[in-house]
């Protein structure tokens, strides 16, 4: 089935152009739901005359946006602990003290699959809303087989309910659960890859992370479970330097990894060994700013070595109950000093290749997906600069 999509200002955002990639006119062919040519809108090629064509007054056409690391199905909510944070608790401490990510274990566990699904729709759809069409969900607050399990069911299932291409990430290396208290090795063992063989087994991880910090897992526990991915062919991912520089960035390059994620502590070292490996930073401004954060990740060293950059919501009860990619990319300009098209950018073309993607979404190109973001607005930097305003016109998305 073919069509044509008119009267666009197109920002491509295909790399080594005009800045966003940008087509000030153009058109997109779509041929069985996959982009065929991009072309100025006088430019239609002869064979494509007389077929079905949509005109958009000129609106700004960008690809669909990928939200490229999520925790989007818990349960519970983590308000009262925001409360004892500004009553002057420090993440950390409320860590230590049970709270924090234990607290939305007990509340994650408490939940049926069918509830974790109808608590995550809601975000989902505020999501789906300002134009996603890829959505990362990880795993990490079930932390025992079936409830880890149960976590990734009901995200692969929400990427049923919806219009929307959900990528599954194993993450029961998220922390240690009480009942493991200070026997983080015996978790592993007994829990975490387990866990991750079931999970695999049943289809239900497309990668697998880990929270590499002092109030998680050290780098030689990571490695373990990194091995156990490879050796079941999964790509991994890794919370890296998000509170303390413990070299995980590093490991998760030298293993190759998707990304590393969060990076506020990443040292020159951790820098080049990403650079070298082609590892996406994914930089997550939302967790920066609730939690205070005032260390800010190397966005120069990461600019100048060439490495990707991507931009997500991180959106979880703990560290960033934020549910708008578009304020992250406001976020990524004001608080870490990306300009408004590498902000773009880390939501579509660096965001898709951070999920092993890059081959089916994340620009407008032919052979891509037909996974298409319409906006109001007069200039793509207008996507990152305004606060709390949605311009969606329409999100055109032609999954199989
Ligand atoms: N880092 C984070 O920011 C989230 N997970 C992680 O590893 C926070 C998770 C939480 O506080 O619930
Ligand atoms: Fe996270």
């Amino acid at each position: 089935l073919r069509r044509i999509l008119t009267d666009l200002a197109i920002a491509t955002m295909q790399p080594d152009g005009a800045p966003y990639g940008l087509l000030a006119h153009g058109a997109v062919g779509v041929d069985d739901g996959r982009i065929a040519w991009v072309a100025a809108a006088d430019d239609v090629p002869a064979d494509w005359r007389g077929v079905e064509t949509e005109s958009f007054g000129g609106r700004l056409m960008t690809p669909a946006l990928v939200d490229c690391h999520t925790h989007l199905v818990f349960g519970g909510s983590r308000a009262r602990e925001f409360e004892m944070r500004l009553e002057g608790a420090t993440y950390e401490e409320i860590a230590l003290a049970g709270g924090g990510i234990v607290s939305t274990v007990a509340a994650t566990r408490a939940l049926s699959e069918d509830d974790l699904v109808e608590a995550a729709l809601p975000r989902l759809d505020r999501l789906i809303a300002e134009g996603v069409a890829t959505v990362e969900i990880k795993s990490g607050y079930g932390l025992t087989v079936a409830d880890e399990l149960k976590m990734l069911r009901a995200a692969r299932r929400l990427g049923s309910l919806r219009p929307v291409r959900v990528m599954t990430s194993y993450l029961g290396a998220h922390a240690v659960p009480v009942e493991y208290k200070g026997r983080a090795d015996a978790y592993l063992d007994e829990i975490v890859l387990p866990a991750l063989d079931a999970a695999h087994a049943e289809g239900l991880a497309d990668a697998v992370d880990g929270f590499c910090e002092g109030i998680a897992f050290s780098p030689a526990q990571i490695a373990r479970v990194f091995d156990r991915a490879a050796a079941l062919g999964l790509p991994v991912k890794l919370h890296a330097e998000q509170l303390s520089d413990l070299g995980g960035a590093r490991l998760a390059a030298f293993c190759g990894a998707l990304s590393a994620d969060h990076l506020e502590y990443l040292g020159s070292d951790g820098v080049s060994a990403m650079a070298a490996s082609g590892t996406v930073a994914v930089l997550l401004p939302g967790a920066f700013y609730f939690l205070r954060e005032t260390k800010l990740p190397p966005v120069v060293a990461l600019r100048e070595a060439r490495v990707p950059i991507a931009l997500a919501t991180d959106c979880n009860p703990g560290s960033s109950p934020m549910t708008s990619l578009l304020l992250a990319m406001n976020m990524g300009c004001t608080l870490f000093r990306l300009t408004p098209e590498e902000a773009l950018a880390g939501v579509t073309r660096n965001a898709a290749r951070a999920l092993g993607l890059a081959g089916e979404t994340g620009t407008i190109a032919p052979g891509k997906r037909a996974e298409f973001a319409i906006w109001d607005v007069g200039h793509p930097a207008e996507l990152a600069y305004r606060i709390g305003f949605n311009p969606l016109f329409r999100r055109i998305v032609e999954h199989e």
